[in-house]
C-alpha cells in the first residue's frame, strides 16, 4: 500500500512537472505579445492612469460652501496630476449615496472625505492619499469661537464654552449612532450627555446657573458640528439657558459671529478648512482654542483602489 502510494505521488509530481513546462514554454513563445500586455495593465502606473480616466477626472465633493470643496479647488491648481480635473459639489448626502453606489460595486471613486465622520465607521476600508504638498495639512483642530463682549455679558455662558472639550471618538459615536438608529442628532446628543455626565461635569465645573437667559449658537449644517451644537444646547437648558442652534454657511459662521449676531460657534474646523473664512474677521471675534484635537481632511478613496498619492492621479488630457 504504502509503496504503491509513493508510486502515485510520484506520477503525479511528474505529470505536474510536465505541466509547468509546458505552460513555460507557451509564456516565453508564441503568446509573448498578450503577456507583455497584460503585464503592463498590471503594473501600478496604468491601472492609476485607469481611476483617473474611469472616475472621468472628478472628485465627489459636498456643499459649495464647504471648507473642504474650497481646499480642493486650490488642490486641483496646485497638483499637476490634478490639472484639467473637476470637483463636483452637490451635497453631502449626494456624496454619501455616490461613495455607497461604487462601494457595492467595487467601482473607483475619489471623494472629499473627514473625520470625524460616520463614513469611516460604516466603510472602515477607506484611505487618504497622500498629499505631498500638504494642501490639506495634518491635523485639523475644531474650535470654539465667541462674539467679543460675551464674557461681560454672560460669563458663565462664556466659562462653559470655554471649557467645553471633547474627543473625536465622542463626536463619532453620536454621528454613527444617528445613523444607525435613524433618530435625529438632537435626540442622540441628549442621550449621550445622559451617559456621559462625568465629561460633562468637566464642562460645568464653576459654572452658574442662570434664569431663562437666551444664547444663540452658530453652526454648520453637517452631523458633525449639529453633534456638538447640540450636545452643548442640551447641557445649558439644564442650566437654564434658552438656546437657539442655527446652521448656515461657513462663510456665515464667521460674519455672524463677527458682527455680534451670534454668542458662540463650535464649529470652525483649523488651521487649514476654515482659514480663508477664519482670517477674513480674525480680529472680529475671539478664539478660545479647540474643543476638539485630531480632526483630518483630504481626498478619500476606498482601499481596493490601488493608488496612495494624489501625485499618482493623472492630468486630464
Ligand atoms: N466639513 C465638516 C466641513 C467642516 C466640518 C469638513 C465637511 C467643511 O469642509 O467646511
Amino acid at each position: 500500500m504504502i509503496k504503491n502510494h509513493h508510486r502515485w505521488t510520484q506520477y503525479t509530481f511528474i505529470f505536474g512537472l510536465l505541466l509547468l513546462l509546458i505552460a513555460a514554454g507557451c509564456g516565453s513563445g508564441g503568446g509573448n505579445e498578450d503577456n507583455a500586455e497584460s503585464n503592463e495593465e498590471n503594473s501600478g502606473s496604468e491601472s492609476k492612469t485607469n481611476y483617473s480616466e474611469a472616475v472621468d477626472y472628478t472628485i465627489t465633493g459636498i456643499e459649495p460652501g464647504a471648507g473642504i470643496s474650497v481646499t480642493t479647488e486650490k488642490a486641483i491648481k496646485k497638483y499637476d496630476s490634478l490639472s484639467g480635473w473637476e470637483v463636483s459639489l452637490s451635497s453631502t448626502a449626494a456624496m454619501a449615496s455616490e461613495l455607497d453606489k461604487a462601494v457595492k460595486e467595487e467601482e473607483p471613486i475619489i471623494i472629499t472625505g473627514w473625520n470625524p465622520h460616520w463614513t469611516f465607521a460604516k466603510y472602515p476600508d477607506m484611505k487618504y492619499l497622500d498629499d505631498p504638498k500638504g494642501i490639506y495639512g495634518e491635523e485639523e483642530v475644531i474650535k470654539t469661537i465667541v462674539r467679543q463682549g460675551l464674557k461681560e455679558d454672560k460669563p458663565n455662558a462664556y466659562k462653559l464654552v470655554d471649557q467645553f472639550k471633547w474627543d473625536v471618538k465622542d463626536m463619532e459615536s453620536i454621528m454613527y449612532e444617528s445613523k444607525e438608529t435613524g433618530d435625529d442628532i438632537e435626540t442622540v446628543a441628549k442621550r449621550w450627555v445622559e451617559d456621559n455626565q462625568d465629561k460633562v461635569s468637566e464642562w460645568t465645573k464653576g459654572v452658574e446657573e442662570v434664569d431663562g437667559e437666551t444664547f444663540e449658537l452658530v453652526s454648520t449644517p453637517w452631523d458633525s458640528e449639529r453633534s456638538s451644537a447640540f450636545v452643548m444646547k442640551t447641557v445649558m437648558e439644564k442650566l437654564g439657558y434658552e438656546v437657539t442652534v442655527t446652521p448656515v454657511d461657513v462663510a456665515v459662521v464667521f460674519e455672524s459671529i463677527a458682527n455680534g449676531d451670534g454668542d458662540a460657534s463650535l464649529a470652525p474646523w483649523m488651521p487649514v478648512t476654515h482659514k480663508d473664512f477664519y482670517d477674513k474677521y480674525s480680529d472680529q471675534f475671539e478664539d478660545l482654542g479647540p474643543n476638539l484635537k485630531g480632526a483630518k481632511i483630504g481626498l478619500v478613496v476606498p482601499s481596493y483602489m490601488d493608488i496612495e498619492s494624489i501625485k499618482d492621479l493623472k492630468p486630464a488630457k
